[in-house]
């Protein structure tokens, strides 16, 4: 096996390491082959795209970003004046709803995402809060929705009459936290166009639905938002009373994902194996993670590489020593809170074709390929 497929180290690297895994063509949505995650930061040319329009074109020195509803003093800024506020810095994962969806049986509908709808990057901006505050929020207001410059129709049932834009809200109290960033930097340098650019919200702890790109609107509401990507798409059923009642989707679930080895992955026989993966989970920190190499039968501790930081994922590796007994083996990660909350069994259906946050099953194959 040794060398086999590497990159001679003296030959000079032509282009980035790895590519992204096309979901959809158009709108872009791109997927990061999960495997290739190493650093604690996802580079910006590993990080997925989700889309569901196509990326407007903005140009900066036509940007507005209008503040307006329930607020004393609605503002609108350009893009110099964002830029001349004070701004901050930090890290978030963000994950799509629906990454992992690969994995539900039967095959549901929506995007085929395998692992890598996923990634931990830095993001610079300004406070969400601090131009709250500027624009003065009414007591009453409780909830934020964020629009962005993107239009369409939306491809799932029930279709709305008319092209659309994209938006979502996010509550109150989630709005005023120090955390939630209007940012305009991505890993340091301008958001790219498909990421954004020239601004978008990030939502800290919540699914990626919640920060919005190419965002040009905030408007502070009295009364709960009932938009189609609120309500119809990215929603779940909660119970209230016995019955069904709708609500939106939020915040993060608790997820642990294996990226190395890989599903069908030959291993050697009787040798050490470093099983690689990173977790993560909504407003609460991970504090464990336990590996299962017998589909869930033992499980055992695995080591954390990265420090907890909230809204951060954490980088984990565990120290297999591979069986020497020939034959398929199923991996498992399975990960738990500050909270003390574990990653379900399965995944929940009221959540639809949405939030797959059971430990998903990498089959790997123990041989010797110079058996065969
Ligand atoms: N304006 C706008 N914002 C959006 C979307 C979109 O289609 N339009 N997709 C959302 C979804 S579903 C996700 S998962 C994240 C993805 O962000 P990324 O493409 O930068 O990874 O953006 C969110 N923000
Ligand atoms: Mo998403």
């Amino acid at each position: 096996m040794e060398g086999s497929n590497k990159q001679s180290v003296d030959e000079p690297r032509q282009s980035s390491p790895a590519g992204l895994i096309i979901r959809q063509k158009e709108p872009t949505n791109l997927e990061m082959p999960f495997d290739k995650v190493d650093s604690y930061i996802t580079p910006t040319e590993l990080f997925y795209i989700r889309s569901h329009f196509p990326a407007p074109r903005i140009d900066v020195t036509d940007y507005q970003l209008r503040i307006k509803g329930a607020v004393r003093n609605p503002l609108a800024l350009n893009y110099q004046e964002l830029r001349e506020m004070p701004s901050e810095t930090r890290t978030a994962t963000l994950e799509c709803a629906g990454n992992s969806r690969v994995f539900l049986v039967p095959q549901v509908r929506g995007a085929q995402w395998e692992l890598g709808a996923v990634g931990n990057a830095e993001w610079t901006g300004v406070p969400l809060r601090a131009l709250l505050e500027r624009a003065g929020l009414e007591d009453d207001a409780c909830e934020v929705v964020l629009e962005g410059a993107d239009r369409g129709t939306p491809a799932e049932e029930p279709i709305p009459p008319g092209p659309i834009s994209y938006a979502r809200s996010v509550p109150r109290e989630k709005a005023i936290q120090p955390e939630v960033l209007i940012a305009y930097q991505m890993n340091g340098r301008h958001l790219s166009r498909d990421h954004g650019y020239p601004v978008r919200a990030i939502v800290p702890g919540h699914y990626g639905m919640a920060s919005v790109k190419w965002l040009t609107r905030i408007q502070a509401v009295r009364e709960p938002f009932q938009g189609y990507w609120q309500t119809s798409d990215y929603g779940y059923w909660d119970y209230l009373d016995g019955k069904p009642v709708r609500r939106a989707l939020a915040e993060m679930k608790l997820k642990s994902v294996i990226a190395r080895p890989r599903v069908y992955e030959t291993l050697l026989p009787n040798r050490s194996y470093t099983v690689f993966g990173a977790a993560w989970a909504g407003e609460t920190d991970v504090t464990e993670i336990a590996v299962s190499t017998d589909d869930g039968q033992t499980w055992a501790e695995a080591h954390f590489i990265d420090p907890a930081r909230r809204h951060a994922w954490r980088r984990w590796k565990f120290d297999w020593l591979t069986p020497n007994q020939r034959g398929q083996y199923t991996l498992l990660a399975r990960a738990k809170d500050a909270n003390g909350t574990v990653q379900p069994d399965g995944h929940d259906p009221n959540f639809g074709t949405y939030v797959i946050n059971h430990p998903l099953p990498i089959e790997v194959l123990v041989e010797d390929p110079s058996e065969r």
